[in-house]
């Protein structure tokens, strides 16, 4: 039979190496990490000083403030915000900075997001 295109020929000259580089393209959707900023319950805070944390340090408004508190007084905690690590790590520091000079224990961590 007459070569056709479909049919493998060897056309390498002699001598010659056939090894080719393949290069994966990574899908190049790498975005940095998040963090969540939690905020834990406990017995002492004053739901006012929550409420007034919640607007003073996360912009949120006061309805929403209050529903926020109210999760973390029920449930025992509730993710306030999504950060780049440095913001998260600044907003925790504020909340426990502004906390302990008004000697309450309300407690502020960051969590990093699946
Ligand atoms: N549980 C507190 C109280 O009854 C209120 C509170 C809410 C404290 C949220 C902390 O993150 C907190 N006074």
């Amino acid at each position: 039979m007459q070569s056709q295109p479909w049919m493998m020929t060897d056309d390498t000259p002699e001598g010659e190496d056939e090894t080719s580089v393949i290069t994966k393209t990574k899908p190049k959707t790498a975005r940095p990490p998040m963090y969540k900023v939690l905020l834990l319950n406990d017995d002492y805070t004053p739901m006012e000083f929550v409420v007034h944390v919640l607007e003073r340090f996360f912009a949120i408004s006061h309805s929403q403030a209050v529903e926020i508190m109210l999760t973390v007084h029920k449930k025992g905690v509730a993710v306030v915000g999504v950060f780049s690590y440095e913001i998260a790590e600044t907003k925790v520091a504020q909340v426990m900075d502004f906390a302990r000079r008004n000697q309450h224990p309300l407690q502020c961590t960051m969590e990093k997001e699946d």
